[in-house]
């Protein structure tokens, strides 16, 4: 792919375990300042009930719309980078803490490589990716139908969108 060309790319971000809002902005900051990268837009945050294993805590979820030049390997590359970052981070300072970032769509490409299968296969199974990036992308179609048919097939069910705003993850927390 070209270093002109420029891919509108969906991610979908989520941690159930410290403080996943403070490890979810840190993980869109450090995108958004990699040259040739830019985060568009961002979800708000919802609280959503654990999906497959159900012992465990609620988590934090959120969808952005990055805008990036880099391939999709490259790119996947630098999420995974922000991923292994505030997890050391993390885990040296103040105990474990996850973060998750998916990628749900690159452009209108299709990829099925390992460790990088977009659109993502099971994104539209989970109500907790799908809800915040109705969000950010009400006319967003997936597999040829609107997001909101895929929506409506879904058990929304104790999700709830927290009143953060979109501009939660521009804030540096204190300390
Ligand atoms: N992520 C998982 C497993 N289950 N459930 C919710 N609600 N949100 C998640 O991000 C999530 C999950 C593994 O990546
Ligand atoms: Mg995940
Ligand atoms: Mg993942």
């Amino acid at each position: 792919m070209s270093a002109t060309q420029s891919d509108h790319v969906f991610l979908s971000l989520g941690g159930n375990l410290g403080d996943p809002a403070d490890a979810m902005g840190e993980a869109l900051r450090l995108l958004d300042a990699d040259a040739g990268t830019e985060v568009v837009a961002v979800s708000s945050l919802y609280r959503t009930p654990p999906w497959g294993k159900l012992d465990q805590p609620d988590f934090l979820n959120s969808a952005a719309e990055i805008r990036t030049d880099r391939a999709p390997r490259a790119f996947l590359d630098l999420c995974l980078d922000a991923e292994r970052r505030l997890k050391r981070e993390r885990r040296e300072r103040w105990g474990p803490r996850l973060i998750d970032i998916d990628v749900l769509l690159f452009g209108k490409l299709s990829l099925h490589e390992p460790g990088l299968d977009i659109p993502h296969p099971r994104m539209t199974e989970r109500a907790f990716v799908l809800v915040p990036l109705a969000e950010i992308a009400p006319n967003l179609e997936i597999g040829g139908k609107p997001i909101a048919f895929h929506l409506d097939a879904l058990d929304r069910a104790g999700i709830e969108r927290l009143p953060s705003g979109r501009d939660w993850w521009k804030e540096v927390p204190e300390g």
